[in-house]
């Protein structure tokens, strides 16, 4: 299968590199001129879960009219350039073209169903783990589950064979019929887990070391389950704090996503996770404050980036 991944972050090179490693042909997709560079001078590298090996045969473009048309395009943008790198995706799409998005936060079906059509979409949520270390060098820092899902709830022989082609290179992997209740599960884990470690610096698997830390993603995860619950949304699990929780230990050794923009001093997927239950938990009367405290720090902390805790 041919697979361009759009967004050669961590998340991005970590299932690029895992599928090529499978044999598929992968091209990195991204505008960050030092990771393609890197990609195509020496592979990508990658540490921890699997072992420390060097990926060759991938290749790497940061125009996507480089890459050719392909089977499927992978979404691993931050959910805030979902649109825009989708428009500059358009000359991969061919006839055959799925685009699969396992970003997190809410909103990138929407985003992605904006540009091409909503037959071409299929989603998905990732459990796994993964730190950029600089061009070309990656840590996998978790493992968990994929898994992948139609817009309409069909197990399709597409969705299928997404979920094969993720097992062939070394994932578990399954398909939901449940795609939007999936998103929202996974979105409840980062609702517990991201902006938490970005305002405190911890990773992962710190955060089940600290009561108070427990006690804020527990009334954050419960505010999202009860937006959740009122908007009719059947999350995959029964107890998603637990859950939030052990995918905090599992991913113990890494950094969120949101703490990684934090330190690299990036925007991050603030208004899309915790952001995203404010906005929603608002539409529908239902108090949100932990979420909000939360947002707004992360908010702060993304505007004042070089600004010392000085007097
Ligand atoms: O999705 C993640 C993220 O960092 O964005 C988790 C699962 C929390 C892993 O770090």
């Amino acid at each position: 299968m041919k697979v361009a991944v759009l967004g050669a972050g961590a998340m991005g090179s970590l299932y690029g590199g895992l599928l090529a490693e499978a044999g598929n042909e992968v091209v990195l997709v991204d505008v960050w001129r030092d990771q393609v560079d890197a990609v195509n001078a020496s592979g990508l590298s990658i540490e921890g879960a699997g072992g420390e090996r060097r990926v060759r045969g991938i290749r790497a473009v940061s125009d996507a009219s480089e890459a050719g048309t392909a089977d499927l395009i992978l979404v691993f943008v931050k959910a805030t350039a979902t649109e825009g790198a989708m428009r500059g995706a358009l000359p991969m799409v061919g006839g055959a073209t799925t685009v699969l998005t396992l970003q997190n936060g809410l909103g990138n079906v929407e985003k992605l169903c904006a540009v091409v059509p909503a037959d071409r979409v299929v989603a998905g949520t990732t459990g796994h783990g993964a730190t950029l270390l600089g061009p070309g060098r990656i840590r996998h820092a978790g493992v968990g589950d994929t898994i992948v899902g139609e817009l309409d709830g069909n197990r399709s022989a597409r969705v299928e064979s997404l979920a094969a082609m993720f097992a062939g290179a070394g994932m578990t992997a399954q398909v939901s019929t449940n795609v939007i209740g999936l998103i929202w599960t996974k979105l409840t884990v980062n609702v517990g887990i991201n902006a938490l470690t970005a305002v405190t610096g911890l990773k992962n698997g710190r955060l089940a070391s600290f009561p108070e830390a427990e006690a804020l993603m527990r009334a954050a995860v419960d505010e999202a389950c009860s937006v959740a619950r009122r908007k009719g949304i059947q999350l995959e699990i029964d107890s998603p704090f637990e859950h939030a929780m052990s995918v905090a230990v599992k991913t113990g050794a890494n950094r969120s996503s949101m703490l990684q923009d934090i330190l690299a001093g990036r925007q991050t997927e603030i208004a899309v996770i915790n952001g995203a239950i404010v906005e929603e938990g608002e539409k529908l009367g239902i108090p949100t404050p932990v979420n909000a405290v939360l947002t707004n720090l992360v908010l702060i902390r993304q505007q004042t980036y070089g600004e010392a805790f000085a007097v």
